[in-house]
């Protein structure tokens, strides 16, 4: 499977968002991240659904949507999004997230399940036919500049053994949290697929972002075990 990179827009200069949505497509990510946070599911707030439109109609980077929010159900129509775009809803966020699964997938956008650091992979077999997506959090939800959890690659080899298993190997795996060139090399080989880069790796001040973005791609076809 091709590795993909995507830029978390949190990190990026919010007082600047145009500028850096720009700096982000010139330095040639796949996937651009957008977080949204309801200070309920986890304890912060970021970025929400008008933003997320505002920047639909701005760039062609497909978007990579992280919902960390209570009942995320509720808020799906609220973003104009397409076949390129992938929704991701994290597995406690709702007792019914089936449904929530569904109603992302028949709106004709890709659904992702997002574990946290301490939710079982085994979580993915029933709602396997209802995700393009499994997003691992390497470290808790709720900010950026956080240190990744020490289970993260036994979490992530787990994670790829279990869609493999299910006849699932088709099924990216989405890392998320403390992606540093070293750590997404690690995870690389543990099975990772989709690089989520925030300030890690991406978003280094003084240093060039498409710079970042090229040494993060090589970093990826080193060979490490940890
Ligand atoms: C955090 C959020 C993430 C962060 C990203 C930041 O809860 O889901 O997407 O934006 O992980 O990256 P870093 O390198 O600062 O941890
Ligand atoms: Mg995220």
């Amino acid at each position: 499977m091709k590795k993909l990179i995507s830029a978390s827009l949190m990190c990026a200069d919010l007082m600047n968002l145009q500028t850096s949505i720009d700096e982000i497509a010139d330095s040639g990510v796949d996937l651009l991240h957008i977080d949204i946070m309801d200070g309920s599911f986890v304890p912060n707030i970021t970025l929400g659904f008008d933003l997320v439109n505002a920047v639909k109609n701005y760039t062609d980077i497909p978007l990579d949507i992280h919902m960390m929010v209570n009942e995320p159900l509720r808020f799906i129509d609220r973003m104009n999004l397409d076949k390129n775009d992938i929704v991701s809803v994290h597995y406690e966020s709702d007792i019914h997230i089936h449904r929530t699964l569904e109603a992302i997938k028949n709106k004709g956008i890709k659904a992702g399940l997002a574990l946290n650091p301490q939710t079982p992979v085994n979580c993915l077999e029933c709602m396997i036919d209802y995700i393009d997506m499994a997003l691992i959090m390497t470290v808790s939800p709720g900010f950026a500049g956080q240190k990744m959890f020490s289970g993260a690659h036994i979490k992530t080899v787990s994670a790829r053994q279990f869609l493999n298993n299910l006849g699932r190997a088709d099924i990216p795996i989405e890392v998320d949290g403390n992606i540093s060139p070293e750590n997404g090399c690690k995870l690389s080989v543990y099975g990772a697929d989709i690089f989520v880069l925030g300030t890690s790796s991406l978003f280094i001040k003084g240093k060039d972002m498409k710079q970042s973005a090229a040494e993060f791609r090589a970093a990826l076809k080193e060979f490490r075990y940890v």
